[in-house]
């Protein structure tokens, strides 16, 4: 019988590949807030909105904001235009990002104010970003991968609690040291809207997953063992009972030494390593866990010239060795010239 051609072009995406510990054509790479104040096609756009969440709450302009960055560079991800804080907001926490000074909650700090919040809301209001997932999902082409995300509960609840962005997070640190009944209602409350809502991005079009833990170094190893590392756990768990094979790659951003009990207990597919993680340290304990992802210090990238160079180079040179997506160690700084991230991809590409 004559079989029908096939095409044997293969469809894999490089990123996805990596984090499935297979070998790509190239190092894959995208960065941490690819999208957003550094790129003028974006203040541009923004100076047209409202606010954040009128341009995040609408698929047409989320959609156009995550394509941004893929246009100009061509990165093998793109990462959603969303923002950690939907969850909270989606709950019933009243939200707003005033300009310069980052997200405003009013603050949940006892029983009676957590009473209030609930997932009746929550799928109308996520739903703007499930359509902006799959709009963005059909304009990529077969070698760029698309990344949903959400925050890790404690990083999430530590904006709940104090409010907003926080230094020494002491009101949401006493609640979990001090009321851990009432603080773990909150991150269970968190772990069930949070796992729905990944669960739901995949649904409509992510490809792999990134859970970000920002706060995570805030917190001493009994207390990071039950914020940091069991709630990611119960998250990963019931993503992959609906979905076994989508990648996540977990951020547990100032994690230290903490990065091996959270990379052998939360079943994450990948680690996100921040640009204090030594490359050495990393290639030698964590790399043979799992794959790696990381970790430009995104000063270097403002500073460019040769301190970029050289601390391209560490990286590419320390990581490389095993599975590994490049990327930063946390977000593009706002200041950032874009022709420093154009010379950062031409050191990619060489
Ligand atoms: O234009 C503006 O002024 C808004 C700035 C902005 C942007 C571009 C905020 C407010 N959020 C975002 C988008 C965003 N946030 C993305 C988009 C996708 C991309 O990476 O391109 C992502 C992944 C986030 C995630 C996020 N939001 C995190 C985790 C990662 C990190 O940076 O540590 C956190 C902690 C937030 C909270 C947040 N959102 C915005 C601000 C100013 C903050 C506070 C940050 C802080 O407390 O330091």
């Amino acid at each position: 019988m004559n079989q029908p051609a096939t095409k044997t072009l293969t469809t894999a995406k490089p990123f996805i590949e990596v984090l499935n510990g297979q070998k790509a054509d190239h190092i894959p790479f995208w960065f941490m807030r690819q999208a957003g104040r550094y790129l003028p096609e974006y203040r541009e756009l923004r100076a047209s909105k409202k606010g954040f969440l009128d341009m995040a709450f609408n698929p047409d302009a989320a959609c156009e904001i995550t394509l941004q960055p893929i246009r100009r560079f061509g990165m093998d991800a793109a990462i959603i235009f969303s923002d950690i804080l939907v969850i909270p907001y989606a709950l019933g926490q009243a939200l707003d990002f005033v300009e310069g000074e980052g997200p405003k909650l009013e603050p949940i700090r006892d029983a009676q104010a957590l009473s209030k919040l609930g997932i009746s809301q929550l799928e109308a209001k996520l739903s703007p970003v499930y359509e902006a997932l799959s709009k963005v999902s059909g304009e990529l082409d077969d070698k760029t991968a698309l990344i949903g995300f959400a925050g890790a509960p404690w990083t999430v609840a530590t904006y709940m609690v104090e409010g907003g962005s926080s230094r020494d997070f002491i009101n949401v640190k006493k609640m979990a040291y001090g009321q851990p009944e009432l603080f773990s209602s909150m991150i269970n409350l968190l772990i069930e809207s949070t796992a729905h809502y990944l669960i739901k991005q995949v649904e409509a079009g992510a490809e792999a997953l990134q859970i970000f833990d920002s706060w995570s170094g805030a917190l001493d190893s009994d207390e990071f063992r039950k914020w940091v590392i069991e709630p990611t756990r119960q998250i990963v768990d019931l993503v992959k009972d609906s979905h076994p094979t989508i990648p996540i790659i977990g951020f547990p951003k100032g994690a230290g030494y903490g990065y091996v009990p959270y990379a052998e207990n939360t079943g994450v597919t990948a680690l996100g390593l921040d640009s204090q993680v030594s490359t050495k340290w990393a290639a030698r304990v964590l790399q043979p866990l799992m794959p790696v992802q990381g970790n430009l210090d995104p000063i270097a990238l403002l500073t460019g010239g040769d301190a970029l160079k050289l601390a391209v180079e560490r990286v590419i040179g320390d990581l490389s060795g095993g599975p590994f997506v490049f990327n930063l160690g946390h977000g593009i700084h706002k200041d950032t010239p874009v022709e420093h991230v154009e010379e950062l991809i031409g050191l990619l590409r060489s």
